[in-house]
């Protein structure tokens, strides 16, 4: 990349940030660029690129975080934003950052970018978590090998990161000379002869992704090489197959590995101490078991009601709604705004039944916000601690009858955070088919943090039958539906391959940072919808449409549904934001306005009902308008007809909860 001078300081080259899942790249990515982006302990935390500005000595480096691969290979949509990256960047300068406690795997990576031929860095990351394992390899000797520079690091304690800027200035080529027979070797001759001289990496690295079978690349072939010569291409690979008779891409990986290891067999390690298993990689095993593991999780699950249902949704709730906004800020807006404007409906837009401060920074700051914020919190902790991919071993056999594996539960889990993020987290999973899946049981029936603490904290006010209830209800309908949605959906599954990274104890520095900045989120991205929505509903009220909404959905929220005619309204607003839907309900419920049999029928109706309208606008954007359509014309019928399922059922049988 050329240097171009801006003001005093040169701005030097683009650092690409490259490496498996789960290595630390996004640590890096903050000590380097002062910005935070999201840092868990699973595989998949980054589904797209950051971009970030590092300063060293009057130099500045553009720096892109990007989502983890195993492969530069692309096997999912979050590995091929990564590829796709390399390519678009010609010139940068690569840092690969490798998990030193498994130098195997981030070498698959480091001879792939040694075949581009792009220049590059290795920072070896979890250094101390290798040298407390005895497994830190040398790195003198990996330096002397590959000729270029390895840096040890341990990114959350800034240690060595400080070293990578200065050795990014001016990076080489790493040398891996991996071959891969005769036969192979001639085929990628003959590709590389077919692709144009200037390719954006390395000819060999394509003719090699190419003989591989990477289709990904079909766009950037069909625009830098004329057809007859993709013809030709494809005459290579098909002779290739036919007369090796195995799949290429195995062959290749396997080379690759022999020479991986025997590289590591003359590396040696650092001494260490040897130590014994730790308490928390033995929770970590525990946690995985089949017997064991249950237990934890209901554990799991009760720390996780005690704490948002229960401590946010109840305790920190009534103290900022009824202690608060109730007895101070409302009377004392009220107050103000008799003194300074006199006119009603200035009184009435502020603090009336649909003011701005009674009803939309009520909503949002008393009832919302505490949940939001405890279950952040908890949330932090479950994702730091590496609990969340052991949870995806134990519901791996449950998630295959769905059509899925159990890597579909990280989305799952993350959608309980929010729906919009957690439907673009499922380009993690392998096949479209799984996405799509994954994608329609979230807009059904994963209610996002807001909702679900504001539910939990109703249902907890109702009593653990009714709690319980919506909970076998709902897990029962993901099921079912996903059941049948793998039935329908034509495609294929994916093997299930997760990374199991140790256990843990959350950083409070990260648990801290992470939840502000998602509270920060929340209030920019909620609170505006917030205010709209009661503006609506203030102008409805206002237009006397509220009677008119009451009396066109009355056929399906009183006959059907058996709710007052005002839950109409909560209904609409859900959509707008499903927590403010949610909310709605709440405040209906402790006024006393809803039976409990009528509490459990409209959380039932309203976690299944429509995703809100960023929900919605993710699915078009990832499946396109016709899959968002369908999954919406399935799902509000679906949620009516369970709701006035139960409702029928429960009188049925004479349950009142
Ligand atoms: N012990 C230790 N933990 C680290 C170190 N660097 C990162 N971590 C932890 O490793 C986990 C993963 O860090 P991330 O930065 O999210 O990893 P990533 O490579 O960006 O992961 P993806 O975005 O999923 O590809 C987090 O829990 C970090 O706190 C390190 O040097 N030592
Ligand atoms: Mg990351």
């Amino acid at each position: 990349m050329s240097t171009v001078t801006k003001g005093r300081e040169v701005q030097a080259a683009t650092v690409i940030l490259v490496g498996n899942p789960n290595v630390g790249k996004s640590v890096v990515f903050g000590t380097l660029t002062g910005r935070y982006v999201n840092v868990s302990n699973y595989p998949g935390t980054t589904v797209e690129i950051t971009r970030g500005e590092a300063r060293d000595r009057g130099t500045v480096y553009e720096i892109i975080d990007t989502p983890g691969v195993y492969s530069l290979l692309p096997m999912s949509e979050d590995e091929r934003v990564t590829r796709d990256i390399l390519m678009r960047e010609p010139g940068a300068h690569i840092l690969q950052v490798c998990d030193a406690k498994n130098m195997r795997r981030s070498l698959m990576i480091t001879i792939q970018l040694a075949e581009m031929g792009v220049p590059l860095v290795l920072a070896v990351n979890m250094a101390d978590e290798a040298r407390n394992g005895g497994v830190m390899p040398r790195l003198e000797l990996l330096e002397e090998q590959l000729g270029v520079p390895a840096v040890p690091t341990v990114a959350v304690r800034k240690q060595g990161t400080d070293r990578l800027l200065p050795l990014l200035e001016r990076p080489s080529p790493a040398v891996a000379p991996v071959r891969y027979g005769e036969r192979i070797e001639a085929a990628i001759a003959g590709m590389e002869a077919l692709l144009p001289r200037e390719t954006p990496v390395g000819g060999r690295a394509l003719a090699i992704m190419l003989l591989c079978g990477d289709d990904s690349l079909a766009p950037w072939l069909a625009e830098s090489v004329p057809a007859q010569r993709i013809r030709e291409m494809n005459a290579v690979r098909n002779r290739l197959t036919e007369e090796s008779g195995e799949d290429v891409a195995y062959r290749v990986n396997q080379a690759r590995l022999a020479w991986i290891d025997r590289l590591l067999g003359t590396l040696g390690r650092e001494e260490a101490p040897e130590k014994g298993v730790e308490f928390a990689q033995r929770f970590g095993r525990l946690a995985m078991d089949p017997v064991y593991g249950l237990p934890i999780l209901l554990a799991v699950l009760f720390l996780a009601y005690e704490f948002v249902g229960v401590f946010g949704a109840g305790f920190l709730v009534d103290l900022l709604e009824s202690g608060l906004f109730e007895k101070w800020i409302v009377p004392a807006a009220a107050w103000a705004v008799d003194r300074l404007v006199p006119w009603p409906l200035a009184r009435d837009f502020l603090v009336g039944p649909y003011g701005m401060i009674s009803m939309a920074l009520s909503y949002a700051i008393a009832i919302v916000l505490p949940i939001v914020g405890t279950f952040f919190f908890g949330f932090g902790i479950l994702e730091d601690s590496g609990y969340l991919p052991r949870l995806a071993v134990m519901v791996d056999r449950i998630f295959k009858r769905i059509g899925c594996n159990g890597k579909a539960v990280l989305p799952m889990i993350l959608g309980l955070g929010c729906d919009t993020m957690a439907t673009l987290t499922t380009r993690i999973l392998e096949t479209r088919r799984e996405r799509i899946i994954v994608t329609l049981l979230l807009a059904l029936g994963v209610p996002c943090s807001a909702q679900l603490g504001v539910i939990l904290g109703m249902l907890a006010g109702v009593g653990p039958a009714a709690t319980i209830t919506w909970l076998l209800l709902l897990v029962g309908i993901i099921f079912l539906v996903g059941f049948l949605a793998a039935k329908v959906i034509p495609g294929e599954s994916s093997d299930f391959i997760l990374e199991i990274p140790p256990i843990r104890w959350p950083k409070p520095g990260n648990l801290l940072v992470k939840t502000m900045a998602r509270i920060e989120w929340y209030l920019r991205e909620a609170v505006p919808l917030f205010i709209l929505g009661t503006l609506i509903l203030f102008l409805a009220d206002r237009f006397g449409l509220l009677p008119w909404l009451q009396k066109v959905s009355e056929p399906l929220v009183v006959k059907a549904l058996d709710l007052p005619p005002k839950t109409a309204e909560a209904f609409l607003i859900g959509f707008l934001r499903r927590d403010y839907g949610a909310a709605g309900l709440f405040s209906m419920a402790k006024a006393g306005l809803l039976t409990n049999l009528q509490v459990l029928v409209s959380l039932i109706t309203i976690t299944l009902f429509i995703p809100c309208l960023a929900n919605l606008l993710v699915i078009v954007k990832e499946h396109g308008g016709k899959v968002a359509a369908g999954m919406v014309l399935f799902i509000f019928p679906f949620a009516v007809l369970v709701g006035a399922a139960v409702n029928s059922a429960a009188r049925w049988l004479g349950v009142r909860f």
